[in-house]
């Protein structure tokens, strides 16, 4: 349940935390299930494809699990949560009815785990038109101090700031020194007990600090655009596209709109690896932990 102030307040700063909106049985089952996940991991298949691993200063692999990629095809609490009906009610006011899930993951962000630096999601993957928004399910408490999520009010609204290396050339996905470009001390903190979600559209302004905390701050993120936003890269599978309707009719008449726009060129030598390619940057805005 979404309320028209919640959908204003949206539409004005570019982002809403909607308060305590899964159960604490909902809460429970997702983490039951990523749990279960995390402790087969030792070996397999699942762990390239699904998992990565934080790699130390020389590149090697730590064995801490950073991120779980996709999980929506893996965990079976959010595939369906993905597609309840709670959600597309929350989503449709703001999208229209017919959504399309564009991609999914959950940063755990462990003690001492990594800033994410500031940066635009519409950089990374840029539409025909801006309606996406990424919904975040806070699996645990999120605050300052452990790294929560920071948005910038209005973003969404103004510029599209390059995301490449200065020295590599390469796209990184970050803003390099963002204090000289951003007014920083605007950020508002989404800051929520677990169970609450967030909502941010994909042009906004966004990133964390490092967890300085002694638990995890693990974060489910999920991506959905209006069904008529289409990839400007180009759609590789078109069966799975389809498949990735959760809401309405999908269509083969995109709606362009007249937008501000970059593309993740050069590819970074990391690929999609957004916190390897992220510590390339010669400093990091967030003080470590
Ligand atoms: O985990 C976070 O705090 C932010 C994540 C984010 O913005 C991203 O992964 O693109």
């Amino acid at each position: 349940m979404i309320t028209p102030d919640q959908i204003n307040e949206y539409k004005q700063k570019g982002f809403v935390v909607l308060h305590d909106i899964l159960t604490s049985v909902e809460i429970a089952r997702m983490e039951a299930d990523l749990e279960s996940f995390l402790s087969r991991q030792s070996d397999g298949k699942e762990r390239h494809e699904y998992l990565e691993i934080e790699r130390d200063p020389g590149g090697q692999e730590t064995g801490t699990f950073r991120r779980i990629n996709h999980p929506h095809r893996i965990l079976e609490t959010v595939a369906e949560f993905s597609r309840s009906q709670k959600l597309i009610d929350i989503m449709t006011p703001i999208l229209g009815p017919n959504v399309r899930l564009h991609n999914s993951k959950i940063n755990l962000k462990l003690p001492s785990g990594a800033p994410v630096e500031w940066h635009q999601d519409w950089a990374f993957y840029p539409h025909t038109n801006d309606d996406f928004l990424t919904v975040g399910v806070l699996l645990d408490d999120a605050s300052d101090f452990n790294g929560g999520m920071l948005c910038i009010p209005g973003s969404h609204r103004g510029a599209v700031y390059d995301h490449r290396n200065s020295i590599t050339g390469n796209f990184c996905h970050a803003i390099e020194s963002p204090e000289s470009k951003l007014n920083l001390a605007n950020a508002e903190g989404l800051f929520a007990r677990k169970g609450s979600l967030t909502l941010h559209h994909v042009r906004t302004l966004h990133g964390s600090g490092p967890n300085h905390s002694n638990s995890a701050r693990r974060l489910l993120l999920i991506g959905y655009a209006a069904a008529d936003a289409w990839p400007l890269l180009g759609v590789s599978r078109y069966d799975e596209f389809e498949r990735a309707m959760v809401s309405g009719k999908s269509t083969v008449f995109p709606r362009m709109e007249a937008l501000p726009l970059t593309v993740p060129f050069p590819i970074s030598r990391f690929g999609d690896q957004i916190f390897e390619s992220q510590r390339e940057l010669q400093k990091s805005h967030f003080v470590s932990a």
